[in-house]
C-alpha cells in the first residue's frame, strides 16, 4: 500500500460520528483525474447533487472558503466548506464543512489519487475517498454511512465519467 494512503485516510472518530471510504477506479491518467478533484472552487464540474457555487473567501488554496447550493429534493439547502488540503505533488485534497443548512455536522472527507499498476487499469487511476462526520440527532450511523456513501459513490461515479471523456480527446 503507498505510505500516504493509510496516513490521509486514518481519522480520528469520535463517539457521536460515523466514518467510511469508497474507492473508484477510473480509465484517465492521475493528472486528468487531478485537474477536475483540484478545483475547490468548481465542485459542481462532477458532483451532481450542487447547483452551485460561490467562493467566499480565498483564491482556490488551502484556507479558501466556498458555498454550494444543492439541488432540490435532498434534506439540504446550503453548505460552507473549507479546503484543508491541496497538495498538487501527492494528490490529496481534504475539505471539511464549516456551517450551512443540512445535517451533515463536522463534515469531512479526504481524497486521494493513485496511479494504477499493470496489470490491472496500469496508466489509469485509482481514487480512494473517506470521510467521518456526526451521526445526526434522531439517526444511526448506519443510516448517515449509507446516506453519505450514496452521495459519494454518485460523485466518484460521475468523476469517472467525466476524467474518461477528457482523457480520450
Ligand atoms: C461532498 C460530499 C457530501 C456532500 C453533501 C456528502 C451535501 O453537499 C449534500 C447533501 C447534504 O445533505 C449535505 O463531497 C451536504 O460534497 C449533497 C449539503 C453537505
Amino acid at each position: 500500500l503507498p505510505e500516504n494512503l493509510l496516513h490521509h485516510h486514518t481519522h480520528a472518530v469520535a463517539a457521536n460520528q460515523c466514518c467510511s471510504a469508497a474507492v473508484q477506479t477510473i480509465d484517465a491518467p492521475v493528472e486528468t483525474v487531478w485537474s477536475i478533484v483540484r478545483r475547490f472552487d468548481k465542485p459542481e464540474l462532477y458532483k451532481h447533487f450542487l447547483k452551485s457555487c460561490h467562493v467566499i473567501l480565498g483564491d482556490g488554496g488551502v484556507g479558501t472558503l466556498r458555498e454550494v447550493r444543492v439541488v432540490s429534493g435532498l434534506p439540504a439547502a446550503c453548505s460552507t466548506e473549507r479546503l484543508d488540503i491541496l497538495d498538487d505533488e501527492k494528490h490529496v485534497m481534504s475539505f471539511s464543512v464549516v456551517g450551512g443548512d443540512h445535517r451533515l455536522h463536522n463534515y469531512r472527507s479526504v481524497t486521494t489519487l493513485h496511479a494504477a499498476a499493470p496489470p490491472c487499469g496500469g496508466g489509469g487511476t485509482v481514487v480512494v475517498e473517506s470521510y467521518v462526520v456526526d451521526v445526526p440527532q434522531g439517526n444511526t450511523k448506519d443510516e448517515t454511512c449509507a446516506f453519505v456513501d450514496t452521495i459519494v459513490r454518485c460523485n466518484l461515479q460521475s468523476l469517472s465519467q467525466i476524467a474518461q471523456n477528457l482523457a480520450k480527446k
